[in-house]
């Protein structure tokens, strides 16, 4: 049997002669293909040699029916001239290949410097970072420096330090999501971790550094099981905490009313009774609705006011608790909620918006 291109016997086997004969045949066709540069030429060559029905393929099969004791020698020398050829094959494709490419990026020469041609979508701040530096602006121009905790608090931090002691009711009002040790072996002792469900054990980590006189604001994300129209499970406060000899109330609602006519101008707000164990006395604040078209406000349901902040006294054991002398020391402190001034700002009917990305609504922004 014998094929055409090169004419090979193929039942002579790959004797050293017919090996020699393919060498050449194929060296000569590598040239002329070379030659011309063509790959598609070089493909075909590969294919013809190569392939299942290639000369070389079939060279190697006929090994198989050859004497045994001839096969070995035979199918070792016909594999050696089959590497050395794809060898070369390959080296000569590789080239090709690579002109080519340079060819084609040459032709395509990409001018990184130059305009785009549509003007492009210009990123920003989302609005909650952009309230976030608008607010630490204004507080810092009151004398209050940046300070900042872990969004994964101790129960020490984010409980019992601000005077909840453990298993009293008033831990219900923030519904904390706890978070599991890796390998925590009971339900008691997973206890101890949780999401900060405000940015109040702030206060202590920086009273317990710092010490008396300190005056500092925290933002930060902070994480409760709550989720309605006005209320996210994630969203964001700003801390604030003044202690020093003879701070008292009077100076909280002067340090908030400035902070309200600096973000909104002249607005009025009203302090309601509230409670938090962590102060005393405490406070709620409310700040004059931004929108109100009375009863049906989508904004205040008809209350004409919006609760913006929780502030109070700092409590003596708290400060006891940080090593501060409560007989020296008075202070107050507050946590604003950050995405309710945003809601003020930009009139939104639902905190949602503010966390959905829908670059539909935050284009406006
Ligand atoms: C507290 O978190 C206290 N740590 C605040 C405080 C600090 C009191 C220092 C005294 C001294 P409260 O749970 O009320 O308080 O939350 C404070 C503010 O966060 C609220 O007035 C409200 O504006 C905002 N807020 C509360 N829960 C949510 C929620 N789920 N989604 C969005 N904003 C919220």
């Amino acid at each position: 049997m014998s094929v055409d291109v090169p004419q090979v016997n193929l039942d002579a086997g790959p004797t050293p002669e017919v090996l020699a004969q393919l060498e050449a045949a194929f060296t000569a066709e590598l040239a002329d293909a070379r030659g011309r540069a063509d790959v598609a030429e070089l493909q075909a060559l590969k294919s013809r040699y190569f392939g299942p029905k290639g000369v070389v393929s079939l060279l190697l099969r006929a090994v198989g029916k050859l004497p045994p004791e001839a096969r070995r020698d035979a199918g070792s020398s016909a594999n050696q001239v089959k590497k050395a050829l794809e060898g070369q094959l390959a080296e000569v494709l590789d080239a090709l290949e690579a002109k080519a490419k340079d060819a084609e990026l040459r032709r395509s020469r990409l001018d990184m410097t130059l305009p785009g041609r549509a003007p492009a979508p210009r990123g920003a701040l989302h609005p909650v970072n952009r309230i976030i530096r608008e607010m630490t602006d204004i507080f810092h121009r009151m004398g209050f420096e940046v300070a900042a905790g872990p969004e994964v608090e101790l129960d020490w931090y984010n409980f019992e330090a601000l005077n909840f002691p453990p298993d009293h009711p008033a831990r219900d009002m923030q519904d904390t999501f706890f978070v599991t040790r890796p390998g925590a072996p009971s339900e008691a002792s997973i206890r101890d971790l949780v999401l900060r469900t405000h940015t109040s054990p702030v206060q202590i980590r920086a009273m317990e550094k710092q010490g008396a006189p300190i005056r500092i604001i925290s933002p930060g994300r902070v994480f409760r099981h709550d989720s309605d129209a006005t209320h996210s499970p994630m969203f964001h406060q700003i801390e604030g905490l003044w202690v020093d000899e003879g701070v008292s109330l009077a100076h909280l609602k002067g340090v908030l009313s400035s902070f309200i006519n600096a973000m909104f101008g002249e607005r009025p707000m009203r302090l309601r009774p509230s409670f938090f164990p962590f102060v005393e006395p405490g406070v709620e604040v409310d700040m004059q609705c931004m929108l109100c078209d009375g009863a049906g406000c989508r904004l205040c349901k008809g209350t004409g006011w919006m609760e913006i902040l929780g502030a109070g006294m700092v409590h003596p054991k708290v400060l006891a608790n940080c090593g501060i002398d409560p007989e020296r020391y008075t202070g107050f402190a507050f946590g604003l909620g950050v995405d309710r001034i945003a809601m003020l700002r930009w009139k939104l009917d639902e905190l949602g918006h503010l966390f959905r990305s829908d670059v539909r609504f935050l284009s406006q922004i």
